[in-house]
C-alpha cells in the first residue's frame, strides 16, 4: 500500500467518524484521537521532521491539507450538532399556554361548605375586632364541665352523650369536647381581660340520627370586659348574622332559655320567612332557633382566673354545620361527612375564593355561586 492510499485512507476513515459522531462528547473523542497530541493527524506531522527536504516538500502540504479538512470538517459537524440539540431542547421543554388547565389540582379541588363558614365566621368576626382561638379536641372533665359549671349529675355527663377514653391509674379520664367552650376556659386563663374572641373547632358528642352526626362544629365567642351587656351581645349577634347571610337587615328575638354556664341565658331567635321551598332570614314573621347565648355565669368566669367582682360579659354558641346548611341550601346533615366527591363538587367551593368582606363573603362573583 503506498503512502497516498494510507492517506487517504485516514482521511476516509476520520471523516466517517465525523459525520456518523451521535453528540458532542463523540465528536470531541474523534477530534482527540486524531488532532489531539498523541492523534493520528497529529502523528503524521510528527514525521514530517525526520523526512528529506524533497519528500517533506511534497508531504507536508498534503498532511496540512488534511488536518484542515479535519478541522474544518469537525467544526462543522459540531456546529450541526448544537443545533440539533438546541432543537431536541425546544421541542421538549414546549409548553402550550393555550391549554386549559383542566387538570389543575387547585381547580379539581373544594373546600368544603364547613371549612368555608368557618373562613366566612372568622373574617366577619376578625372585622368586628374578635381574636379566633383555639385548642385540644381531647379535653378534661375539669375544662369541658367542671370550669363550665356543668354538675356531675348533669345529663351532659353522661356516658351516652359524652366520647370518654379509659381512666389513667388515678381515675382521672379524658373526652372528646362536647363543645367548644373549654378553648375559651382556657383562653381567659392564660391571658388577660379584656377579651373579645371566637372558638370555632370541632365537637363530638355520641348521637348519630338525621339531625345529628357524632362529629359536628360549633362557633362560640366571648366578649368580658368591665361593663360588657346584653345590649352588646344583641348587637353582635345581628351585625354577624347580617353579614353572614348576607343581607341588610336582621332582627332578632333573645328567648328566656338556660344554660349551666351563663345567667341569664337566651336562645338565638332569627327572623325569616319561607318561601316555597327556600327560606329568606331577616324578613318576615316566623322565627328560627340559631343557637344560644348568655351572661357568662360569674362562676365560670372565677374558675378562668377573671376577677368576676371587676368583669363580666356574654357568650354565645351556634351550629356551624346548620349555619352551612342554611346558607349553602345542602339538606342534608349526613352528606357533609360521606366524603362524597360528586356531592363536594357541588356543594364545595373553589379554594381560590378566600372569603373577605370586601371582595364578597361567599365570593358569588367569583366561583358563581
Ligand atoms: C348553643 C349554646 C352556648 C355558651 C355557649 C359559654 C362559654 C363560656 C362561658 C359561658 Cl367559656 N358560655 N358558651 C354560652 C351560651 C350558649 O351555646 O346552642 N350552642 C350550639
Amino acid at each position: 500500500m503506498s503512502a497516498e492510499q494510507n492517506l487517504d485512507e485516514l482521511e476516509t476513515q476520520l471523516m466517517q467518524q465525523i459525520s456518523t459522531a451521535p453528540d458532542a462528547p463523540a465528536l470531541e473523542a474523534v477530534r482527540v484521537a486524531s488532532l489531539g497530541k498523541k492523534g493520528s493527524v497529529s502523528a503524521l506531522l510528527k514525521t514530517l521532521g525526520g523526512m528529506s527536504a524533497e519528500e517533506r516538500q511534497v508531504k507536508g502540504p498534503a498532511f496540512n491539507v488534511l488536518r484542515d479538512q479535519i478541522t474544518k470538517a469537525i467544526a462543522a459537524k459540531k456546529s450541526e450538532l448544537d443545533i440539533a440539540a438546541l432543537n431536541a431542547r425546544l421541542v421538549d421543554e414546549k409548553q402550550d399556554m393555550t391549554l386549559p388547565l383542566l387538570d389543575d389540582p387547585l381547580l379539581e379541588g373544594r373546600l368544603h361548605p364547613v371549612s368555608q363558614v368557618m373562613e366566612e365566621i372568622s373574617a366577619i368576626f376578625a372585622d368586628m375586632g374578635f381574636d379566633v382561638a383555639e385548642g385540644p379536641d381531647m379535653e378534661s372533665e375539669f375544662y369541658n364541665f367542671t370550669a363550665l359549671n356543668i354538675p356531675e349529675a348533669h345529663p351532659a355527663r353522661q356516658m351516652h352523650d359524652t366520647f370518654y377514653f379509659e381512666p389513667d391509674e388515678n381515675g382521672e379520664r379524658l373526652l372528646l369536647r362536647t363543645h367548644t367552650s373549654p378553648v375559651q376556659v382556657r383562653t381567659m386563663e392564660n391571658g388577660e381581660p379584656p377579651f373579645r374572641f371566637i372558638a370555632p373547632g370541632r365537637t363530638y358528642r355520641c348521637d348519630s340520627d338525621q339531625t345529628h352526626t357524632p362529629m359536628f362544629h360549633q362557633v362560640e365567642g366571648l366578649v368580658v370586659d368591665e361593663t360588657t351587656h346584653m345590649g352588646h351581645l344583641k348587637h353582635t349577634l345581628e351585625a354577624f348574622l347580617a353579614a353572614f347571610f348576607e343581607v341588610d337587615d336582621m332582627s332578632l328575638r333573645l328567648r328566656p332559655s338556660y344554660f349551666p354556664f351563663t345567667e341569664p341565658s337566651m336562645e338565638i331567635d332569627m327572623q325569616c320567612r319561607r318561601d316555597g321551598n327556600q327560606l329568606i332570614v331577616g324578613e318576615g314573621d316566623d322565627w328560627m332557633e340559631i343557637g344560644g347565648s348568655g351572661m357568662i355565669n360569674p362562676e365560670v368566669l372565677r374558675h378562668a382566673g377573671v376577677d368576676a367582682t371587676k368583669y363580666q360579659g356574654f357568650a354565645f354558641g351556634m351550629g356551624i354545620d346548620r349555619l352551612a346548611m342554611l346558607k349553602y341550601g345542602a339538606p342534608d346533615l349526613r352528606a357533609f361527612f360521606e366524603s362524597d366527591v360528586r356531592w363536594l363538587k357541588h356543594y364545595g367551593f373553589m379554594p381560590i375564593d378566600v372569603p373577605g368582606l370586601a371582595a364578597g363573603l361567599s365570593n358569588k362573583s367569583l366561583s358563581g355561586k
